[in-house]
């Protein structure tokens, strides 16, 4: 028979593309059973051109389930994955609930597909969007120079939020986009979005970068920012990895940029970098600034590769490899990368397969 598939979180922002996914897709699962918590349990959705409706979390739900993925917020997955792998499920989790859980491998199949078999919890990890935005890349050049430090700024789209991001981020570029006098005087945009405007943001977003993503950490780091640190650390096995991220939302509905210089063990021109590059899979380069080429999320959006471009050698350190990155986060950032681990689960991924671009 074929395996079931659970889609927790199904009616989510990400648990749509993952449903997206699943039909454009080999076909790898037999049942593939929608789930969600009672808000959404009860409405339909199409699962590879069917109307399905969707089931209400409960421990029974999971019984003949092969696989269990999860596109649900923390607290949801913590309770939940646990009863889902009692159930004789592998739960693949996407929240941030199992991370650095020593029990729980943190897998990206290009990168450490190798980790997958030792999971005595019965749960796998999916990393955060900012981290899977350069993770892939970041790998591939790590197996050929060998990575000593790592720093990062981000340029984070607003579903990274979730669907309150996207409609926020909507409705304010509808509320301010027209209005050619706003974005010039301090303040006047936040006026004219008013209290109510901001959604899950803590600044405007609209004409507007947000130096901000998460929770408030000690140190006055963010929680996205630690979670890019130890979460690059896990996944390439470098626990003493020096990484310094500052994470910024910028108005982009879908697709996290990352601006990433890396270090490495010994000097790398740009021309190693780019080789190294251009055959590693699942990564696309797009690197000819003479012509105005390099990726940008409203280019790659809804794709499934790490795009990378303006691959410089530092002036200053031949050590140091300068790079641009964007993933689509809803995709490799999230849903296509767990359900790239839970086809790994079920034999059905060859990782080393060119994705879509
Ligand atoms: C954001 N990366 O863009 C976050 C969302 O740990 O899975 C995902 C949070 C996480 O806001």
């Amino acid at each position: 028979r074929r395996p079931t598939l659970a889609v927790v979180g199904a009616t989510g922002a990400v648990g749509t593309v993952m449903l997206s996914l699943l039909a454009e897709r080999p076909e790898v699962w037999g049942e593939i059973r929608p789930v969600a918590s009672a808000r959404s349990a009860g409405r339909t959705v199409r699962v590879r051109g069917e109307d399905v409706v969707v089931r209400l979390l409960a421990p029974e739900v999971f019984d003949g389930v092969d696989v269990a993925v999860f596109d649900v917020p923390d607290e949801v997955s913590a309770e939940w994955a646990p009863i889902a792998a009692a159930r004789g499920a592998v739960a693949v989790d996407n929240s941030g609930a199992f991370r650095m859980d020593d029990d729980v491998p943190l897998i990206v199949p290009e990168v450490n597909a190798d980790q997958l078999a030792a999971r005595p919890r019965g749960i796998i990890a999916n990393p955060n969007c900012t981290t899977l935005s350069m993770i892939v890349a970041l790998g591939a050049l790590h197996r050929a120079f060998g990575l000593e430090s790592m720093f990062a700024a981000s340029y984070q789209a607003a579903s990274g939020a979730g669907q309150a991001g996207i409609d926020a981020l909507y409705d304010q570029l509808a509320t301010v986009g027209g209005t050619r006098e706003l974005g010039q005087t301090a303040g006047d945009v936040r006026k004219a979005l008013g209290a109510d405007g901001l959604g899950p943001f803590p600044a405007p977003l609209a004409l507007n970068v947000v130096p901000w993503a998460g929770s408030l950490k000690d140190g006055g780091w963010s929680s996205e920012e630690l979670k890019v640190r130890n979460e690059s650390r896990k996944i390439l096995g470098l626990p003493g990895l020096r990484v310094s991220a500052t994470c910024v939302r910028v108005p982009v509905i879908t697709t996290h940029a990352v601006a990433v210089h890396a270090r490495f063990g010994r000097p790398v021109t740009a021309g190693e970098a780019r080789e190294v590059l251009l055959t590693a899979p699942g990564v696309e380069v797009v690197d000819n600034p003479s012509a105005g080429e390099y990726p940008t999320p409203s280019d790659v959006v809804g794709t499934d590769p790490t795009w990378v471009g303006r691959i410089r050698q530092s002036p200053d350190d031949p050590h140091e490899i300068a790079l641009f990155l964007c993933g689509d986060n809803l995709r490799k950032g999230a849903a296509l990368n767990t359900l790239q681990i839970a086809e790994l689960l079920v034999g059905a991924n060859d990782t080393t397969a060119p994705l879509a671009g």
